[in-house]
């Protein structure tokens, strides 16, 4: 018997969900950052075997408040992922905020779906928190299961691994059995510039950034040449293109390295890496801009 389902992981700004996928496909896949919304997509992680094959989608953390356009975007990623779920992990942590209007419980509520409660983090609190979260969310939702793990130290996931397998609906691979993921390797190179901009720089500068690959040029099989990328990193005011070059082009210099060899490890070979910067007032809240950036 072939199984196979869509996992859909959910959940507020910064509690792990990224961290999460990556160690349930053992692949790196989503970009992964301190600072909240980093993911902005949803994303795929495709885990296959001979008889099973389990569809994550990551999802952007759910913003409460939206102050753009974008989030609006973000959030639509989020609520379109209960539709298909065959299971539905909700990823929380100790620290993590939660009111009985959250529309995210709300949604959750009327989803029929299976649940599973992840309350990660379990290396930075002591167990009495863990008690402490898994009664509150009890008392607000039904759920099939409750793990504590830490997706970081990838301590709890095979257990959680083996419960997604065993609830695993009969059904077809959705997709060829090497198959990773949905996007092609130009996605993973935006995401991989854009993880290294949310490290180096401060609060404004990676909320107010895009990046599109322009260019991906692989050499023809005749050629010794290597793989050549072009990127180009919106941003929305001269002041953040000042930052982003830095003193004497010392920043961009920097976060070349950075990206460069994050692509190349991604990649598993040598690329050239070019990066422009471009200024594109208001584009969180330009629809045109938005849908060119890939948020349908
Ligand atoms: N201590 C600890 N930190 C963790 C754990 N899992 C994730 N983190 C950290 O939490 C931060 C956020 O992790 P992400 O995986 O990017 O969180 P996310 O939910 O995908 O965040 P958004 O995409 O912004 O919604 C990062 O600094 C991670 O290293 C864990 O199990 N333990
Ligand atoms: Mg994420």
């Amino acid at each position: 018997m072939h199984r196979s389902g869509f996992v859909n992981i959910l959940g507020h700004p910064n509690v792990g969900k990224s961290t999460l996928m990556n160690a349930l496909v053992g692949e790196r896949m989503s970009i992964i950052s301190a600072k909240p919304q980093t993911t902005r997509h949803r994303i795929l992680g495709i885990l296959s075997g001979e008889d099973f094959q389990i569809v994550f989608s990551d999802t952007p953390g759910f913003v409460l408040r939206p102050s753009y356009k974008m989030h609006e975007k973000m959030n639509a990623f989020v609520t379109g992922a209960f539709e298909d779920a065959d299971l539905v992990l909700l990823v929380t942590e100790p620290n993590d905020p939660y009111d009985e209007q959250d529309p995210l419980i709300l949604h959750l509520q009327k989803s029929e779906s299976p649940k599973f409660l992840i309350i990660n983090k379990s290396d930075k609190f002591p167990a009495r928190e863990w008690d402490r979260v898994k009664m509150a969310w009890e008392a607000r939702l039904p759920f099939t299961q409750v793990f504590t793990l830490s997706a970081l130290r990838n301590t709890g996931t095979e257990e959680l691994a083996a419960a997604i397998h065993t609830l695993l609906p009969e059904g077809p691979a959705w997709y060829p059995k090497d198959q990773l993921t949905d996007r092609p390797e130009r996605f993973f190179v935006s995401e991989l510039i854009r993880e290294n901009i949310f490290e180096m720089f401060g609060q404004e500068i990676p909320y107010s950034c895009e990046v599109v690959t322009e260019y991906y040029q692989e050499p023809a099989e005749d050629e010794n040449d290597i793989i050549r990328i072009g990127a180009e990193i919106y941003v929305m005011r001269n002041t953040q293109k000042a930052i982003l070059i830095g003193k004497g082009g010392s920043a961009i210099k920097e976060l070349g390295i950075r990206s460069r060899k994050a692509i190349e490890e991604f990649l598993g070979e040598h690329i050239f890496l070019e990066l422009h910067i471009k200024v594109r007032p208001k584009w969180r809240d330009d629809d045109r801009s938005l849908k060119g950036f890939g948020y349908g």
